[in-house]
């Protein structure tokens, strides 16, 4: 039996590297692979569930057209299929340009070769594109800014930290093979800190939970670096030589006392001044900040008062010490593919003249004029579940005069459409990932023909241009020809430019590329206008227009400005899924089949909800009706339902989630969500 080396390109920290075996065309197992050294056991039940997930009777097999008069989907040759996608592409084209076309793609499957899809609608003429993004751009903008990069240790460095924070993440369910150099650290006697709202699976390992009314970690942080400088317990030879702006943040920290602090983030004195003891004096500490955090108005701001904590106690640059934001070293091959969306935003092209917001999705399809939009290509995501605001994501799609919708399954985006287009999945196309959080380069290669009549999408696009007259040395200059080898070739020919890598190594396991640094930071060099790390930062004030030191700033949505909506709302991720992937898998829905919201008891019994009872969680924007589960350790005042829910399975959180914009980074400010919940049958 066939066995490959290959790896998970899921959008997900780890990135596993794992070993698939193949029989009659089918995956049958999947096993770790030891080559990885940040994932050489533990694959996840997700990844155990591609044996299913691959040969699931759900996929998509052939493309389907919806019938107006049933609105059921009918299969459809692909012939016919490009013959549709051709004649309105070029309608749409013509009578009101490109730019009527909006090219929407997001987090479903990472690699080299999806800058090919950016290259189609190049070739096409322009496209209107998206920009910004769902997930983390708000804090890995504030690192840039402050340290130049976005890099850290090696994650088994980590069990060389004598004090872990993890700062709003959840390790134990978003990142699990993170917990193996943690429970090294835990061994060795490292203190391990949590800071969440939520008492997670994650906080069960650490001898300290602290829980912050949500968006205010910018304040505890300013509060702890306030005791630490009072305490005289920051690294001053460190600070002289490296850090541009100490006096200033120092200065600015006078704003609040530490009871104004403690006000705000609902976190005491005694513990402040706890924390602040541990941060001022166990060396080496490494702060891992989740992404959750920053999805808030102020995430930018809130991602560098934390940061600042790491500058002044002089843990940059050193063995288990650092700032675990993210680690695009093995982003190697960034440079090669299609940009997706130019970055910040009014930068046109001159073919791609038009972005969109993704946090702004609905409201910038409705809005968006000269021309209107008239049709969508969706390919990658699922934006009617997981982008914000729903009901007018929705309202905004159902306006259009066309959709396409590329997918592997019938998701509520999918439902969407006229036409969906059968995708392929991870083990039907060769390509090449990197990885945010370990450092290796890794080759996935196609293992199985692709099932029923799937295509990968750069055979979709190649087919689809013959269909609208290019020549074939046209379509060349944009798009490889309609096989693997093709893709092979071109993987290979980009492989070639880093002398490091070797292509059959890769088919082996995972490389390190070579620019790699075990330790980020140690030559001391950083990517700022001044050559030091920068508390103050001119780039932040004039890029984006906050305060150019780290600064509090309240999110728009909090306690004290929404008295009808007085419970903060948590949609974080969730360990069986990835977003909106997995949970319509068999092996998934044993261990979890449907949606909760996660209630402190004494918010419940005050609205006279009992544990279980149907509930509506509701505010202005939309509502979703689910059980309600008691949780006796979440933050008083705070509700959570894991995000990437289908409507088709009881709800989506973005019918509650507002569409807007990060302080930052152009990110989506998922949590800055109010909502009020009542028991269904009382009044709803
Ligand atoms: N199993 C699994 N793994 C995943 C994913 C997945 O869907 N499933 N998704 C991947 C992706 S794309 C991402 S972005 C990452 C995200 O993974 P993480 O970085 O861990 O982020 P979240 O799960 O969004 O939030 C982490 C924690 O932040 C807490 N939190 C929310 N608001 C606040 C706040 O204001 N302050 C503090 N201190 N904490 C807060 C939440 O309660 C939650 O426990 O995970 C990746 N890994
Ligand atoms: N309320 C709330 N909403 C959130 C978040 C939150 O914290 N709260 N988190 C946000 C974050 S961090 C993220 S990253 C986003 C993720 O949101 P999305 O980027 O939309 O990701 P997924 O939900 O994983 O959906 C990806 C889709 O791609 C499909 N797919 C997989 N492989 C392929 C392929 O090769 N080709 C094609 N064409 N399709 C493929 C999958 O079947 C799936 O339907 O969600 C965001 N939404
Ligand atoms: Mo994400």
């Amino acid at each position: 039996m066939p066995v490959y080396s290959t790896a998970c390109p899921r959008n997900c920290y780890s990135t596993c590297s794992f070993k698939v075996k193949v029989e009659d065309n089918k995956i049958v197992n999947i096993d770790p692979h030891p080559l990885n050294r940040a994932t050489p056991e533990g694959i996840c039940l997700k990844g155990l569930a591609y044996v299913e997930r691959a040969n699931s009777p759900d996929r998509i097999l052939k493309p389907l057209i919806k019938n107006k008069a049933t609105g059921r989907f009918e299969e459809a040759s692909w012939d016919a299929t490009f013959e549709i996608l051709a004649e309105k592409i070029k309608y749409f084209q013509s009578g009101f340009g490109n730019h009527s076309i909006l090219f929407y793609a997001a987090s479903g499957m990472s690699g080299l070769v999806n800058g090919f899809s950016n290259s189609f609608w190049k070739m096409v003429g322009g496209a209107t594109t998206m920009y910004g993004n769902l997930c983390w751009p708000a804090g890995l903008e504030a690192t840039r800014i402050t340290l130049g990069d976005n890099k850290h240790n090696a994650p088994w460095d980590l069990e060389h930290a004598k004090l872990i924070i993890l700062w709003g993440k959840n390790s134990a369910e978003t990142n699990i093979q993170e917990m193996i150099p943690i429970e090294k650290a835990i061994e060795k006697g490292a203190t391990v800190v949590a800071i969440d709202p939520r008492r997670t699976q994650t906080a069960e390992k650490a001898s300290l939970l602290i829980q912050p009314k949500p968006g205010t970690d910018g304040a505890l942080a300013l509060a702890i670096a306030k005791v630490i400088i009072k305490n005289k317990q920051y690294d001053q030879p460190f600070i002289n030589k490296y850090v541009y702006g100490f006096e200033q943040f120092t200065e600015s920290l006078k704003k609040h006392t530490l009871s104004e602090f403690a006000d705000i983030t609902g976190v005491s004195e005694l513990y402040i001044n706890q924390l602040a003891g541990l941060i001022g004096s166990v060396k080496p500490m490494t702060i891992i900040p989740g992404y959750g955090m920053q999805r808030f108005t102020n995430g930018g701001q809130t991602i560098r008062c934390i940061l600042a904590l790491s500058v002044i106690t002089g843990n940059i640059g050193k063995s288990g010490a650092g700032w675990h934001y993210a680690n695009l070293q093995s982003y190697v091959f960034d440079s090669v593919k299609e940009p997706m969306s130019y970055y910040p935003p009014a930068k046109p092209n001159g073919i791609f003249r038009r972005s969109i917001s993704m946090a702004k999705l609905g409201e910038d399809m409705l809005a968006a004029k000269d021309p209107e939009l008239k049709m969508i290509w969706v390919e990658r995501g699922n934006p009617v579940a997981q982008n914000p605001d729903t009901n007018r994501v929705l309202k905004a799609f159902r306006n259009l005069d066309f959709r396409v919708v590329v997918d592997q399954f019938m998701t509520d985006t999918a439902m969407e459409a006229d036409v969906v287009l059968p995708a392929k999945n991870m083990f039907e196309q060769s390509d090449i990932i990197g990885s945010y959080w370990n450092p290796y380069v890794q080759l996935k290669p196609k293992v199985v023909e692709p099932a029923g009549e799937v295509k990968p999408e750069t055979e979709i696009y190649y087919w689809l241009a013959k269909k609208m007259g290019f020549v074939e040395d046209e379509i060349l200059k944009y798009l490889p020809k309609p096989n693997n080898e093709a893709i092979e070739e071109f993987l290979k020919e980009n492989i070639k430019r880093f002398p490091e890598l070797d292509y059959e190594k890769l088919k082996a396991g995972p490389m390190l590329a070579k620019s790699h640094e075990e330790i980020a930071f140690a030559d001391m060099i950083f990517d700022t206008p001044s050559g030091k790390i920068e508390l103050y930062s001119e780039k932040a004030n004039q890029n984006w227009g906050v305060n150019p030191l780290p600064a509090y700033v309240e999110t728009i949505e909090n306690e004290h400005n929404q008295a009808k909506y007085p419970l903060h709302f948590l949609s974080p991720n969730t360990k069986n899924r990835i977003h909106s992937q997995f949970n319509n898998l068999k092996v998934i829905q044993l261990v979890g089949a449907e949606p909760f919201v996660e209630i402190h008891p004494e918010d419940a019994l005050r609205r006279n909800i009992s544990d279980g009872d149907q509930v509506k969680v509701f505010n202005d924007n939309g509502f979703f009706i689910l059980k309600a589960r008691f949780n006796f350790s979440i933050r008083r005042k705070c509700v959570a339902i894991s995000n990437g829910w289908w409507i088709q399975q009881g709800g989506s959180t973005n019918f509650l989630s507002k569409g807007r914009e990060t302080d930052m980074g152009h990110g989506t400010a998922f949590h800055d969500t109010m909502v009020e919940i009542i028991k269904m049958g009382v009044g709803e």
